[in-house]
């Protein structure tokens, strides 16, 4: 007895250090740590389904901020562990306390995964399961951040198998954060794209939506959605292999578009840093293309063959791999890079003679892509060509010409701490002008709209004159020859009105830089001034807002009955007014832009700019919120 009081002390003392430092063990208490209590759960219930048992999941979020995940495998086992407690109230209190997964068997454990759902139970308040196992239906309840409320017991009898969690996040812990019935449903629907046949429903009690994700075509589905608002050039190609016991599955579809689209996955989990797997693949696909292209005599003079990025240019492609848990190796600070060495060469393989027998069976189809690829080739060699020139300084006076006129540069030169604003119009960009801290602050208008980099060939976005005037003055390149190492800014700072038009460019822009310069964004290096949009008079004292809440905290933080003025243009800022609001270093508040997901991102620059208005029309109704002050904000 005094040895069981011993460890049920140490295993409250194990879940407490995880309510000390949850960011040890879900990476953050914001809305991403929140979310992860589920993925933490769903993995459990997805490696059920993928060693076999099982084919369906339902997550329900309920009203109160609760939520339950459920599927009908096989049920947590209920026996007696060799601790003297329960099975379940070892899964649910003993940090780490993964399954015992036979050898051969595949786990989702990628990345920041498998901490256990022990960790889960540790920040929620109330914890539920109910097992449906062996004819029995168990229940076993936790509270108060895993401490036992009532230990294994029986309460009902079944002929169904399967296992329910309900939970509660403790919201003292999650503060100001509620789950996103929309993340959750994009990442489910992930879930149902890799696992074939698998039914994933998610239902919001409160707002009485549903969805139900179920495909029986695995990657070919996913690359028909990801797909599914541009101009494909041929049916989907999804082929397999496997050697060594790691399986590998790809599907790619080319479009009519000028990007390249890779995800890649593992055991289920996405590896948003690529690794081994998506080296592999790019290699043999690069490999079969330059193969198919010099066995058919198709492009002559002395280097006909193509980089990556030219085979590449209008790609879709997912890659999903599973490898048994002995041979998983994964890299980088968020674990999201397959490190194991075996699966480059296993995918090269596979990549490459599948692709090398569907090119030659589909000869037009072939050609066609061909044709492609040269056309990239040539403007990535004019691309290339210019940017040398511009190094070199020829045709630098026409540029800069044009660019003396627009732009008013920094006086220091340090690229390092520089910033340069984008501003809308002239005569915002006049204000800009006489506020900014000239050291370091250059300031380039922009006139008129920018052109859609959605629609828009690398060679023809070259000719337009804005577009020319951004990549000089940033001094880096486009496209694959970018260098952000190069960029004459630390911060590239997009400021227009907070209207309509406003959001519009703002859209247009970072388009354009996702297309062009997306390693400038992964960087960190692009941002979205956020200008006031109100401003308080009480007498001598004034206050800017730069929300409805801010507004509404003044009012209620001060006395008196306040002059607001909503927010004018920019251009009609005082310049004072948009340095202290907008452009100083240490008043302003800046939006940085990123990418936190890129086939999602992919996916809504392509709703958002690409040729289908009705799809458009739907993501803005879903998704943006214009508030009232009509600014935009983007959801999830
Ligand atoms: C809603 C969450 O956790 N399902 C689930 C979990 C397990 C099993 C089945 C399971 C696994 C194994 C054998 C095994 C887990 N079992 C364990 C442990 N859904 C959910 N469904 N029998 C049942 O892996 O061998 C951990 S998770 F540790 F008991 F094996």
């Amino acid at each position: 007895m005094a040895k069981y009081d011993e460890s049920s002390i140490k295993i409250l003392e194990g879940l407490e250090a995880v309510r000390k430092r949850p960011g040890m063990y879900i990476g953050s208490t914001d809305k991403r740590g929140l979310h992860h209590l589920i993925w933490e759960i769903v993995d459990n219930s997805i490696d059920e389904i993928i060693n076999g048992y099982g084919d369906s999941i339902k997550i329900v979020l309920h009203k109160d901020g609760s939520i339950t995940i459920s599927d009908n495998g096989r049920g947590v086992p209920i026996g007696m562990h060799e601790s003297g407690m329960s099975t379940p109230e070892v899964i649910y209190t003993i940090l780490h306390a993964g399954g015992k997964f036979e050898e051969g068997n595949y786990k989702v454990s990628g990345g920041l995964h498998g901490v256990g759902a022990s960790v889960v139970n540790a920040l929620s308040s109330k914890m539920d399961v109910v097992i449906y196992r062996d004819g029995l239906i168990s229940n076993i309840r936790f509270t108060s951040g895993g401490k036992v409320e009532s230990p294994l017991k029986t309460i009902g009898k079944t002929n169904k198998t399967g296992t329910t969690v309900t939970f509660m996040p403790d919201y003292t812990i999650f503060k100001n954060c509620n789950f996103s019935y929309t993340t959750i449903c994009e990442r489910m629907q992930e879930s149902a794209f890799l696992i074939p046949n698998v039914t994933i429903e998610v239902i919001d009690e409160d707002s009485n939506k549903t969805n139900k994700y179920h495909y029986e075509e695995g990657l070919t589905n996913f690359i028909e959605f990801i797909n599914e608002d541009k101009t494909p050039l041929h049916k989907v190609v999804n082929f397999s292999g496997n050697k060594n016991g790691i399986e590998v599955n790809i599907a790619f579809q080319y479009t009519d578009t000028y990007n390249e689209n890779i995800i890649s996955f593992v055991n289920n989990v996405k590896t948003i840093d690529g690794g081994t797997h998506e080296v592999g693949f790019k290699t043999g696909i690069t490999k079969a293309f330059n193969d198919y292209v010099k066995a058919n005599n198709l492009i002559k003079g002395k280097d006909s063959t193509f980089d990556g990025s030219d085979v590449r240019e209008g790609l879709s492609a997912v890659i999903n791999l599973r490898i048994p848990e002995a041979s998983l190796q994964f890299e980088g600070q968020t674990k999201g890079k397959l490190g194991t060495p075996e699966a480059r060469s296993i995918t090269e393989n596979i990549t490459y003679e599948k692709i090398k027998f569907y090119l030659e069976e589909n000869k037009e189809i072939a050609l066609n892509i061909v044709e492609k690829a040269s056309k990239s080739k040539v403007a990535r060699e004019a691309a290339r060509k210019a940017r040398e020139d511009a190094r070199n300084g020829k045709g630098k006076n026409k540029i800069e010409r044009n660019l003396s006129q627009k732009l008013a540069p920094a006086s220091g030169k340090n690229p390092k701490i520089n910033e340069l604003f984008l501003v809308e119009g002239d005569s915002a960009g006049g204000s800009a002008k006489s506020g900014r801290d000239r050291k370091f602050q250059a300031i380039l208008p922009l006139r008129g709209k920018v052109l859609n980099a959605e629609k828009t060939s690398i060679s023809d976005m070259l000719k337009n004159e804005e577009i020319n005037t951004i990549i000089h003055t940033i001094g880096a390149g486009i496209g694959s020859d970018f260098i952000v190492e190069d960029s004459n800014y630390d911060k590239v700072i997009i400021m227009t009105d907070a209207d309509v038009d406003g959001s519009h460019i703002q859209i247009l822009l970072i388009t354009f830089f996702y297309r062009f310069m997306r390693p400038l964004i992964e960087a960190g290096k692009l941002y979205i001034a956020k200008p006031p949009l109100y401003k308080l008079d009480y007498g001598k004292k004034h206050f800017y807002a730069y929300s409805d809440e801010e507004r509404f905290k003044i009012i209620a933080e001060n006395t008196g009955k306040p002059d607001i003025s909503r927010n004018k243009g920019l251009g009609e800022m005082n310049p004072d007014e948009l340095w202290d609001t907008t452009m100083n270093p240490d008043t302003r508040s800046l939006i940085r832009v990123n990418i936190n997901d890129v086939a999602l991102a992919e996916k809504r620059v392509n709703i958002l700019m690409g040729d289908k208005v009705e799809p458009r029309k739907e993501w803005i109704e879903e998704n943006i919120v214009f508030t009232m002050e009509d600014s935009y904000r983007v959801e999830g």
